[in-house]
Parts: C-alpha cells; structure tokens; sequence
C-alpha cells in the first residue's frame, strides 16, 4: 500500500458545473482507486503555459492505494474522460474540464513515455506546491531529495509580486466532501506525514 498525492485542475465546466464542482465530483470518484486520504483546499491559479485562458481551480489528493502506476494512471485517466476531457480536441497547457495527474507515488520512481514519477514539473509549479505543502510539507521528493516545503520556498523566491497567482478559494461542496476527508484530517494528514515511503 502506497500514498499517491494526485495533482488535480480544470478551468473549462463540465456536466458537474464549475471546475470547482468538477473537482469536488471527481475527488469522490477517486475512492473508486483507493483510500482518500487527505485533500488540500481549492485555489484559483493563474494559468501557466498558455496565458489566453481562463484562471485554473487546482488541488492535491493524497490516495492510498494498492495500484501499481500503470493502473493509476489508467484510472485517472477514465476519470478525466468521464468528465469530459478531450484529449483529441485540446493541446498541451491549453483548456481541460479535468486533469489528474500522479505526482508521486511513495517513493517510486518511474520514467518512461507517457509516464514520469516523480510529475516531472512538480518543483516548478506553484500551483502543485502550494496546496501539496498544505497536506504533506514534510514529505520528500525522491527526484532531488527536498522537502514539499524546502522546493515550495525555493520557488516562491523566485515569484515575489504574484501574489494573484495562486489564491486558496471557498467552495463548501469540497470541504463537506465523502469519506471523511475534511479540513480536520487534512491538519491531521499534513502534521503526522514524514516522507511518502522514501523515508
Ligand atoms: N495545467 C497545465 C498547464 N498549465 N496552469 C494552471 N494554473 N493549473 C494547471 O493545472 C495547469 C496549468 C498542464 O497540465
Ligand atoms: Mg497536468
Ligand atoms: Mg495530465
């Protein structure tokens, strides 16, 4: 049994409505791969990549799971697809009702095709540090050996001024979520995490 901390976002809506509801729907669609965990708060994000888009709502999740990560990844991605992700209509950081990606998976390293764990650009983006530092700030990426919170500082000196472009967002469909998993045992999950299997 390993955590897995899943990287969710969307900015476009989906039959769920909003991407804040897209992500609130989706997180219960999680527990069909797992146990769920603890999750971050939502955030509006500025979108990076491509800038002529509307804002993202981004999120971590942290899943313990007894998936390998090929079967993860194939679970993720037919949860996308249920919410209508169009991968044969979209571009690379362009608009999506849903994305989920793996960020790590315990301490597991994987880098193939259509595959790389530790997410390869998890130490350049704000709006994956932000909220995994609020679940996991202790926890170790296996790719260089830093903390959550040791690459979310090193990065944050590097955005001083934008300040808009990660803003923790109220949401109450996603703090009344299934399973448990509200803000309480987020405080909770966050603390008592040391590492993610890596030691
Ligand atoms: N995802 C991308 C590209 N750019 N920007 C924000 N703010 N949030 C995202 O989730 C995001 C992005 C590709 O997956
Ligand atoms: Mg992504
Ligand atoms: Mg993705």
């Amino acid at each position: 049994m390993e955590t897995a901390y899943i990287g969710m976002g969307g900015n476009l809506a989906s039959w769920a409505g909003t991407a804040e509801a897209t992500l609130t729907a989706a997180a219960l669609r999680l527990q069909m791969l797992g146990r769920l965990t603890g999750r971050s708060s939502l955030y509006s994000t500025e979108p990076v990549g491509f800038a002529e888009q509307p804002r993202f709502v981004n999120a971590v999740a942290a899943l313990e799971t007894e998936l390998g990560a090929h079967a993860l990844l194939k679970g993720l991605l037919g949860i996308e697809q249920e919410f209508g992700r169009d991968r044969s209509a979209g571009f690379q950081n362009g608009p999506r009702t849903l994305d989920l990606d793996i960020l790590l998976l315990g301490g597991l390293k994987v880098s193939e095709p259509g595959l790389e764990i530790p997410h390869p650009r998890l130490a350049e983006r704000l709006f994956v540090l932000t909220p995994l530092c609020e679940i996991a700030p202790r926890l170790v990426d296996p790719a260089s050996g830093k903390s959550m919170s040791q690459l979310l500082h090193a990065l944050e000196g590097a955005s001083v001024g934008k300040d808009h472009a990660v803003v923790k967002i109220e949401f109450g469909g996603w703090r009344a979520g299934g399973a448990g998993v509200g803000a309480g045992e987020v405080a909770g999950a966050g603390g008592g995490h040391s590492g993610n299997g890596a030691g």
